[in-house]
């Protein structure tokens, strides 16, 4: 058991807090109000590497390990979550996704692209009828030739707008439940394949989020991942890593929570001092930093669990639920301990309660995690 971090483990986490400060800081608020897709900075974080850390260097990655990643997503996330999870789909979900489950001819296709940050990819899973519920496709797959039709709708599409590549989940052989869905590649411009709606959000207001439709959208044969029928497990096993990331993320906000307080507790006096010295805000700060530093080192061991090969889906669904549990507590705190000023957009705070709430839900509501942590002990 090691709890250092390696000299790459450092470099990753100046490199990301040095660029999140930098290119993220400027214009966050902003963003956030006027609900604008940060397309610039993404470009640069690209050019960084950091939409493809885990890819191989042999297509355009920089085959970093999962703890680099969950490094930089936590960085990124402290100053701006709404690029936290455009990076952490692109990375985690997508080119995980291609590279893990994709041929050779799909990996040289797309991976380069999507690591480099040229080309932005979304998961499509959910459906109107299908979130928690994940197995219950609606969208249809049909065979034709050496191609497929796909019709029906997916929700909840995080980058759905701005992405070029989309890995749809749709049933192939719907009677057969979870053993009848398939993933396809789908590319943005393909007819038939459009935007429906874009959603208005809580929180991560600056990331996209939108319904997507198929209608008669032809997709080549040669853009299925894997064999037919594998498309459930696909999803299953690629948003186990993505959990990873979305840990990341809320430890990034309860991060950002944390320290913002602490700053203010300094800054702000009353009864004649800094707030800092009454023991009701000593005892909320240090039960943040507490639960921050518990949520950190369960997602470090999700991920160095899944850097060394073995299986991490519980470990990684403990990290979500318990890093997500202490990203939104952390934030009230930190509306608490700044009274009025926390409740106002001038401070960051109530952004970062907006931001935090979406980690209980999206790539499995903390229900769902539960779920999947039962089972593996009850199994
Ligand atoms: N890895 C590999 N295989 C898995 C798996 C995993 N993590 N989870 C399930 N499977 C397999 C099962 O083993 C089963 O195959 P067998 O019958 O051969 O054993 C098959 O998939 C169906 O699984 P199960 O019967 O458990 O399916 P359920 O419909 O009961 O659903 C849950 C299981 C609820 C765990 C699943 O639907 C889920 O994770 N839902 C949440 C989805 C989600 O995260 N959505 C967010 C979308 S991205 S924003």
């Amino acid at each position: 058991m090691n709890f250092e971090p390696t000299e790459t483990h450092r470099m990753i986490r100046e490199t990301a807090r040095k660029f999140a400060q930098e290119k993220l800081a400027p214009g966050s608020m902003e963003r956030d109000e006027r609900e604008e897709f940060p397309s610039a900075a993404l470009k640069e974080l690209g050019s960084l590497g950091f939409m493809g850390m885990m890819v191989p260097e042999q297509y355009g990655g920089i085959g970093l390990d999962t703890i680099s990643y969950a490094i930089a997503v936590e960085e990124v996330s402290k100053v701006d979550a709404s690029m936290g999870v455009i990076m952490s789909v692109n990375n985690s979900l997508v080119c995980f996704g291609i590279n893990r489950y994709g041929n050779d001819d799909q990996k040289d296709r797309y991976l380069r692209d999507l690591a480099s940050g040229m080309k932005l990819g979304a998961f499509a899973l959910s459906e109107p009828e299908a979130g928690s519920d994940a197995s219950n496709q609606h969208t249809l797959a049909k065979k034709m030739g050496h191609a497929y039709i796909l019709n029906g709708t997916k929700n909840w599409i995080t980058n759905g707008s701005t992405a070029d590549v989309v890995l749809v989940m749709a049933a192939t052989d719907r009677p057969k439940g979870p053993k009848g869905i398939s993933t396809f590649i789908v590319e943005r411009g393909t007819p038939g394949f459009t935007v429906a709606r874009k959603e208005r959000k809580l929180g991560i207001r600056s990331s996209d989020t939108v319904s997507l439709s198929f209608q008669d959208c032809r997709v080549p044969a040669a853009n299925r991942i894997g064999g037919e029928g594998e498309g459930f497990t696909f999803a299953m096993k690629t948003l186990e890593g993505g959990r990873i990331g979305i840990a990341a993320q809320a430890v990034g906000i309860a991060q950002a929570s944390l320290d913002a307080s602490v700053k203010y507790a300094r800054e702000r006096r009353a009864f004649d001092r800094p707030i800092a010295d009454l023991q009701a805000i000593q005892f909320k700060i240090a039960e943040m930093a507490t639960g921050i530093e518990a949520a950190r080192m369960l997602m470090f061991r999700a991920a160095a669990l899944k850097d060394a090969g073995q299986p991490f889906g519980p470990e990684a669904a403990m990290a979500k639920l318990f890093a997500s549990r202490i990203a939104v507590q952390s934030a009230l705190e930190a509306i608490q301990i700044h009274g009025g000023y926390g409740y106002v957009r001038e401070y960051l705070v109530e952004r970062y309660l907006r931001d935090a709430k979406i980690t209980e839900i999206y790539e499995g509501t903390s229900e769902i995690q539960r779920i999947v942590i039962a089972r593996s002990l009850l199994k």
